[in-house]
């Protein structure tokens, strides 16, 4: 295919790939692609933003909401260093974000010239927060690099990876082949270790499933309710990824503050798809018990805790054949419904303790659809949300994970909203984070996206202004924040501002809201919340 210069072979490769939606911010260096995508406007949407970190956030939470790789494309150098918080959370929360970006011209890298926007080894300097980084030097070489960086994506744990592009790769014109768009195998562990897993698992007293984040990427969610009712087993769902993997509504599913109640008298333990930071506390598993690990990437077993058995596997996959496996040993089980109703009287105590954020946070839940969308920023009632808010359906809690990125939640939440239409996204922000992606309003008004963002008003970043009260005798410090009239600001934007000072008026507000197919901004003013997540024994993720 002769004639096709650089800029159009990453375009063409990336919808080979299946790239429907790029969120992107151009620039001289980017001229080339952008001029490709024109040609393919009618297949590919770009969205653009009105800074680099929106661009990220925004493919982040694409990716979250759709299972689907999210993209975005910016300016090498400072463009690519914007994006730095959000690449950092689409890694901790093992999100596929490709991060697209050029770079200074093929003959001057390295060199240390000054070139415009050259940082010292960007690929270093991006490598701390992504999987993988890829340069092209040739248009010939692009469809493969991009062919790999789709590889990276889906092979193993997903995480974000880089792919660069000078300026003058870009624009040169070369024979370029096309990839086909692969399918990757999904492994589902060795069958020795599935079978000795099943038997301890199928001939345990009171087996306990750990779920974060890898069973909803794997979308493994049917195989583990699967598991669970076959082994009438609890499923604590971590608050750093795994809320969602099993609807809050079913009597085996928990989350954290749980299991204080429950690991004790676990005899066996299946660790999915998550970190297992629980497991590094000793006080729990003094008692003999069977820990088992399964997760797709094999540095993450035993790095907290040394598993009995330790099995490499997509969880999907390992969790269907363990099922199967389990099967075949298992106990004649009644049901545990009633036997744990205490245990989700305790959680249930638990959440109603933390006022107001319990009351704001189930108004809130009571207004949303079961399939709407969450997205939770660092704000008091987002930690709340963590722990307790209700979730029914897999993908529809997103939040930063073990990052706690101050103010990702309104962008990946636009991101989120754009891959999914077909649902209702709510935007949970602090006076505080909302404004470090204040800019996206626009994006939001320019691409008519009915996002209802609601912020949580208190005039200062209240979760550092309690711990100086608590812990420094008041001494405050760099956290007053002064804002604009909410009301004015949405005005200005051109976009509906409405404001709710209780629980009540927040639920109408809200259903008005979501009643309406438009964006939406409404303010919840509110003083000092003295409760926070933390004070009980709440385990970590
Ligand atoms: C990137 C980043 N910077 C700083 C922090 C520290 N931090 C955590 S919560 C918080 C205050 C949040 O204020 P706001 O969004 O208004 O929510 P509120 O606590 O007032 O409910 C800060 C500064 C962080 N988590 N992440
Ligand atoms: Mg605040």
């Amino acid at each position: 295919m002769p004639g096709m210069t650089g800029g159009q072979a990453l375009v063409q490769q990336l919808k080979l790939e299946g790239v429907d939606t790029i969120f992107g911010l151009p620039g001289v260096q980017l001229d080339h692609v952008f001029d490709a995508l024109y040609d393919e406007r009618d297949s590919i949407r770009v969205i653009h933003t009105r800074h680099e970190q929106g661009t990220a956030y925004m493919a982040d939470g694409y990716a979250r909401a759709t299972g689907r790789v999210g993209t975005c494309l910016v300016v090498p150098g400072p463009g690519l260093l914007n994006t730095g918080a959000a690449l950092a959370t689409a890694y901790a929360c093992s999100s596929p974000v490709l991060c697209l970006t050029g770079q200074i011209e093929s003959r001057l890298i390295g060199l240390g010239r000054g070139a415009l926007h050259e940082v010292k080894d960007q690929m270093r300097a991006i490598s701390s927060v992504t999987k993988w980084q890829g340069r092209a030097m040739t248009p010939a070489e692009i469809p493969g690099l991009v062919h790999e960086a789709f590889r990276q994506l889906h092979g193993g744990r997903p995480r974000p990876v880089e792919l660069e592009v000078p300026p003058d790769v870009l624009a040169a014109e070369g024979e370029v082949q096309l990839r086909e768009a692969a399918i990757f195998d999904r492994p589902a562990g060795a069958p020795d270790l599935i079978e000795k897993a099943a038997k301890a698992l199928g001939e345990a007293k009171s087996p306990l499933v750990f779920a974060g984040g890898g069973v909803l990427r794997a979308e493994a969610w049917h195989e583990l309710r699967e598991l669970a009712e076959t082994l009438e087993a609890p499923v604590i769902m971590t608050n750093t990824g795994g809320r969602g993997a099993l609807s809050d509504r079913h009597y085996l599913a928990f989350s954290e503050p749980a299991t204080q109640h429950l690991a004790p008298g676990a005899d066996v333990i299946l660790v999915l798809g998550t970190r297992f930071l629980v497991g590094a506390n000793p006080q729990w598993h003094e008692d003999e018990k069977t820990v088992i690990q399964l997760d797709i990437d094999p540095e993450e077993l035993g790095r907290n805790y040394p598993p009995d058995v330790a099995i490499q596997a997509d969880a999907k996959a390992g969790l269907a054949t363990l099922v199967e496996h389990v099967r075949r040993h298992n106990r004649r089980r009644p049901s545990r419904q009633e036997e744990l109703a205490p245990v989700h009287a305790k959680v249930q105590a638990h959440s109603d303790a933390m006022q107001p954020q319990a009351e704001l946070g189930m108004a809130i839940r009571a207004e949303m659809p079961d399939d709407a969308v969450l997205v939770s920023d660092n704000t008091q009632v987002g930690h709340w949300a963590r722990y307790h808010f209700p979730v029914y359906k897999p993908r529809t809690y997103i939040s930063q994970g073990y990052l706690g990125t101050l103010g990702a939640g309104f962008a990946t939440a636009i991101g989120a909203q754009i891959g999914r239409p077909d649902r209702r996204v709510v935007s949970l922000n602090g006076d505080g984070g909302f404004f470090y992606n204040l800019p996206e309003l626009s994006t939001l008004m320019q691409q008519k996206v009915p996002l209802v963002a609601i912020v949580f008003n208190d005039n200062c970043f209240g979760n550092v202004r309690r711990t100086q009260d608590e812990r420094f005798g008041g001494r405050h410090i760099a956290v007053d924040l002064y804002n604009p009239d909410f009301m004015k600001l949405a005005d200005a934007f051109g976009l509906r501002g409405r404001r709710a000072r209780s629980a009540d008026e927040l639920r109408r507000e809200l259903r008005a809201a979501l009643e309406l197919d438009e964006p939406s901004l409404l303010e919840v003013p509110v003083g000092p919340m003295e409760w926070y997540a933390g004070r009980e024994a709440a385990a970590p993720g």
